[in-house]
């Protein structure tokens, strides 16, 4: 069967990280290109995502946006590796993760954080909605490190969730948040992932550092 033609775009560090990383884990070719969130978008990109976000990822040609999809369409190139879980309810619940990880998690609080101005249009609401958006992100890591058990989110192997926790908890780094005391498990999950070598790989290709 041919190969699958596929191409990602994506920022640095971003939520593309983990797509990223998920197509190393596929040991399938790929091309990467390197935009800037930082720097904005160049408008040519707007073709390929009127949304102007990453990730994209073209497939034989399809577009397709939103990280869930985008991590579920990599994961569907490589099925004997279950990266979208395994069973039924495992499958359930990654997408039970991914859901609010990426509308959550992603969307509402750190979204509220680093872009408040989408929230208001009133400049002098910003800092309150960041200090609601800062406590917002605490309340969900707390959350992760309650529900998680064990080093990986869902079943008893590396699932996408994984790679997605990763990404985040990354984000939460510069934030001062005591995170390996206040958060131990997701820590440990995160350290877990961070060795593996599909994320090495994803982290020299993007220019980014281990940090943990
Ligand atoms: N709902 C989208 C959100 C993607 C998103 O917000 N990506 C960020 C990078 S982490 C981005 O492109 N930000 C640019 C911007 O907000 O202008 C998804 O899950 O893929």
């Amino acid at each position: 069967m041919a190969e699958s033609k596929l191409t990602l775009w994506y920022s640095p560090g971003a939520c593309s990280l983990a797509p990223h990383a998920l197509l190393y884990e596929i040991e399938k070719p790929f091309e990467a290109i390197r935009l800037n969130v930082s720097g904005g978008f160049p408008e040519e990109y707007r073709h390929l995502n009127p949304k102007m976000r990453v990730p994209v990822l073209s497939l034989n040609g399809e577009i397709i946006t939103e990280n869930p999809a985008v991590m579920t369409a990599i994961s569907q190139l490589a099925p004997e590796k279950h990266l979208m879980g395994q069973t039924n309810l495992e499958i359930v619940r990654v997408y039970e993760w991914m859901n609010w990880l990426s509308g959550s998690l992603h969307g509402q609080a750190f979204g509220g954080l680093v872009r408040s101005h989408r929230f208001s249009d009133d400049p002098s609401t910003y800092e309150s909605i960041k200090v609601k958006a800062r406590k917002y992100i605490v309340e969900c890591f707390g959350e992760i490190d309650q529900k998680l058990i064990g080093v990986h989110a869902v079943g008893d192997r590396f699932t996408a969730v994984d790679v997605f926790l990763y990404v985040i908890y990354r984000w939460a780094l510069p934030m001062n948040l005591h995170l390996s005391q206040n958060f131990p498990n997701y820590t440990k999950l995160v350290e877990e992932v961070e060795r593996r070598k599909s994320v090495q790989a994803a982290l020299a290709a993007e220019g980014l550092d281990s940090k943990l």
